[in-house]
């Protein structure tokens, strides 16, 4: 991974909480960026072009491929990032 990873997030979400942990054990840096449920950021055209489902965890990298991830497979994905570093 040569760029930034960026995770668009909420503080108050469970999902995107798993993504934190998944990320912080295998310590791959990110950016956060707060998506909010509550205000309604999800809805938002914006949002839908990086996640038509209007849903978050979304997690970015190197800018130009936006990935969606189902919490369960991100440590899979992760895998491809921190390939050394297992946690499940
Ligand atoms: N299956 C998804 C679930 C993601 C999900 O449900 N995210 C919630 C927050 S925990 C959300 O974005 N809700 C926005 C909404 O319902 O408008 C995953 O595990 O990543």
């Amino acid at each position: 991974m040569s760029g930034e990873a960026i995770l668009h997030d909420y503080w108050r979400s469970s999902a995107a909480y798993r993504v934190r942990i998944v990320l912080n054990l295998k310590g791959v840096a990110y950016r956060s960026v707060q998506v909010d449920l509550r205000a309604g950021d999800q809805a938002t055209g914006a949002f839908h072009a990086l996640n038509p489902q209007g849903l978050i965890p979304a997690l970015e990298i190197d800018g130009h491929v936006a990935v969606v991830f189902r919490t369960p497979s991100v440590s899979k994905r992760s895998r491809l990032v921190k390939p050394t570093v297992t946690c499940g």
